[in-house]
């Protein structure tokens, strides 16, 4: 299981529709695809979609750090020694994207490895997760249009809507046109990306107190550290912590600290390792986990799924695996499909997915 090398390869695919939200938007995959290769012969995939509004990581510097950081003081390791792996990349700040792809990547080798998928190795606890299709800005009408198209062509019923936009009726017209237009049962949730100040986000929450919110996630910025406390003591929904919590430590001071009541993990940027450090926290200490989407391809979705469906509270509520819908095309030999409102851990050895050659040929910034 030695590792022989990582490839770090740039690849540039466009959005059928373009995702905006209130920290930034996204026309672009501009991602990172890394592939880990040992002495037997296996190869390990894994994407790294750069959010430089987010982490600050771009799609340079993620090839950057891994071809001139990581891949020198990695190749040569065994892949099972996971702990040393990450003591090495670790002696490196930042990078949780370029980071977290590593990490996915050398367990996909692994499962392939010991002749198991990722999603068993990790737990095991169901072969499937239900679907959450995340809505970015537009007017009230076409977000109710699109969601109700998705809800129609999917089976999908749950939503998260993007907010954070000033001024706040903006968004609470979208929430009522959404509720209007899906009904009571559809199963809405809201994120404003750190869009609002706290005022504002208890404003928009009591002129919402009626429209069946289930979550609240980073409706301002955690570092407004007195005014998100008070947001999250009058929240009645859990609030969702997302890029505030990126890692245990960052999950431990906001939970304790009143700053957050649940959490988003993202395989994209904690990997499978770093994602169950926090999923364990989290369910030790009592708090509700969403498996959230970085606008992920479908590589990314299908880990983000591998890693939900492994355990029962990341699997208890509907999952963000749909915004690779709006993609104009993807890597995957074998399309991600999503049937009646649920997504399928790909089956087979590894995460189950290869990489489409051609597409990869075609797609990539490297020539
Ligand atoms: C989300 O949950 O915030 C937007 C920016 C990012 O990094 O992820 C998305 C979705
Ligand atoms: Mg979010």
């Amino acid at each position: 299981l030695r590792i022989t090398a990582i490839e770090a390869i740039p690849y540039r695919i466009p959005y059928v529709k373009a995702l905006k939200f209130a920290s930034g938007e996204v026309t672009h995959a501009d991602h990172v695809l890394v592939r880990v290769h040992t002495a037997d012969g296996l190869v390990g995939h894994a994407d790294a979609p750069p959010r430089p509004f987010t982490y600050g990581e771009t799609q340079a510097g993620i090839v950057a750090v891994i071809d001139g950081i990581f891949a020198p003081q990695l190749v040569g390791l065994d892949a099972d020694r996971r702990a040393v792996l990450h003591a090495r990349m670790h002696r490196t700040v930042g990078n949780p994207a370029a980071k977290a792809a590593v990490d996915m990547a050398v367990w996909d080798v692994l499962a392939q490895a010991w002749g198991t998928s990722v999603s068993r190795a990790l737990g095991g606890h169901t072969d499937r997760m239900r679907v959450c299709h995340m809505l970015g800005f537009d007017a009230p009408a076409a977000m109710a249009q699109e969601a109700a198209a998705v809800r129609d062509r999917y089976g999908i019923t749950t939503f998260k809507v993007k907010v954070g936009r000033r001024p706040v009726d903006l968004d609470v017209d979208v929430v009522r046109a959404l509720r209007n237009t899906l009904g009571d049962k559809a199963e809405l949730y809201i994120d404003g990306n750190r869009g609002w100040t706290a005022s504002e986000s208890l404003r928009a929450l009591d002129m919402l107190a009626d429209a069946g919110l289930t979550l609240a996630e980073e409706l301002c910025p955690a570092d407004d550290v007195l005014g998100r406390r008070r947001l999250v003591a009058n929240c009645r929904i859990p609030f969702v912590g997302d890029e505030s919590v990126t890692t245990p430590a960052e999950v431990t001071r906001e939970l304790l600290g009143g700053g957050a009541t649940a959490v988003s993990i993202k395989t994209a940027r904690t990997g499978f390792t770093g994602s169950q450090e926090i999923l364990h926290l989290a369910t030790g200490l009592g708090v509700e986990v969403v498996m959230g989407n970085q606008i992920d391809g479908q590589l990314g979705t299908a880990c983000t799924v591998a890693f939900g469906a492994a355990q029962a509270a990341t699997s208890a509520r509907a999952g963000e695996l749909s915004n690779f819908l709006d993609m104009a095309d993807d890597l995957l030999t074998e399309p991600l499909r999503i049937v009646d409102g649920e997504l399928a851990v790909p089956s087979g050895p590894g995460l189950g997915v290869t990489v489409d050659p051609d597409k990869l040929a075609h797609y990539r910034l490297d020539g």
